[in-house]
């Protein structure tokens, strides 16, 4: 299998995250980023090839103009008030109580737009921003080139964010954007499959009221994790898109493979009744047992059967990173679903590469 990935990601690189009251060392770093292409290395999966630029009215398929035009022009309003060395962080956030006016002030906009303080911009962000979303977009192309499955490694990360917000680490939607792409090459149905540990609330929001596009999310309980608003079981889809949303909340600290396993096989179950024309795979591998973030119970082995059981759909498959924060096991637990598709479509034999 092929990988997509722009060396510009490393651009983008908040060192420190508010949570629990308290400034600390980011979890997401460019690092995450070469655990995975070692092990890609190491393990002969395909060839690693930088995405051309796409046109930007792609990402502006899904996301408003005016938020796509604020990812890019932030920095530049930003470093006049703050100056060149701090990172632009929301401190103010639009509530429904205010209305929704935007301001003109930096600081407001940044609060219009952002859900939390996990979205920071930097100098740079939006070249990494954009380089990942062209990844999708690439990967995208592969399949619609004919090929099987292929693998975006996208960073910064997209399933938070939606039509006109970033949060949880995630600028625009590259799944969301790769999905509506793929609409808009001829594919008339698209199933996304998001097996990262938190819900994606961002790719929910965007295709909630849509047929075309039929959505399964596997998940920590909202309830009791981050995205916490949106997530629920109950969450079915409306209008159009009545019974096209399908979120699988699961239990904190005691969710292994045996009860993940059923969960993926009824999503799984669900697209293939939803008799979609390719899937796209939003892989996060934080539902591994030493996540320092997320609290599933994985096991590196099981990620191989996770590959194995995602082939099994029949479906041409572009997988795009989201999430995954323990980085000494990233790569293995990326690569082994990757690797288990491959050689699941190949009948058993490893792609050579
Ligand atoms: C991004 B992805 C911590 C708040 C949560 C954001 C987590 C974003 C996860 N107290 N921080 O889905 O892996
Ligand atoms: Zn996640």
């Amino acid at each position: 299998m092929k990988t997509i990935l722009s060396p510009l990601h490393s651009l983008h690189w908040l060192q420190e995250e508010f949570s629990l009251g308290q400034v600390r060392a980011c979890a997401e770093k460019p690092s995450r980023v070469d655990m995975v292409v070692s092990e890609i290395r190491a393990r002969g999966l395909g060839e690693i090839i930088a995405p051309n630029e796409h046109p930007l009215k792609h990402v502006e398929r899904v996301h408003a103009a005016d938020y796509v035009e604020f990812l890019q022009n932030c920095w530049t309003e930003w470093e006049r008030l703050a100056g060149p060395e701090v990172d632009a962080v929301a401190s103010v956030f639009c509530r429904p109580a205010m209305g929704h006016r935007k301001p003109r002030h930096i600081e407001g906009k940044l609060g219009y737009y952002a859900a939390d303080t996990a979205v920071g911009l930097g100098r740079d962000s939006w070249r990494a921003i954009r380089s990942s979303a062209d990844s999708a977009l690439a990967g995208a192309d592969c399949l619609l080139a004919g090929e099987r499955g292929v693998f975006a490694l996208c960073r910064p990360a997209g399933h938070h964010a939606s039509a006109s917000m970033m949060a949880g680490y995630c600028y625009i939607n590259n799944v969301a954007v790769a999905a509506q792409y793929l609409r808009d090459q001829g594919c008339d149905r698209v199933a996304i499959l998001d097996v990262d540990y938190h819900h994606g609330n961002g790719t929910q929001a965007i295709f909630y009221e849509r047929d075309d596009v039929y959505f399964v999310s596997i998940h920590g309980d909202p309830d009791d994790e981050y995205p916490f608003f949106l997530g629920r079981a109950d969450e079915t889809g409306s209008g159009a898109g009545a019974g096209c949303n399908l979120n699988c909340p699961l239990p904190l600290h005691t969710t292994a493979w045996p009860d993940y396993r059923a969960a993926l096989a009824h999503g799984l179950d669900k697209i293939t009744d939803y008799a979609a024309d390719v899937l796209v795979v939003s892989l996060g591998v934080d539902t591994f047992k030493k996540d320092p973030i997320s609290s599933f119970k994985l096991e590196s082995a099981d990620y191989t059967a996770m590959g194995a059981m995602i082939e099994g759909a029949g479906l041409p498959t572009l997988f795009a990173f989201e999430g995954g924060y323990a980085v000494d096991d990233l790569g293995v637990n990326t690569v082994n679903v990757l690797d288990a598709f491959d050689r699941a479509a190949h009948g058993g034999a490893g792609q050579a590469g």
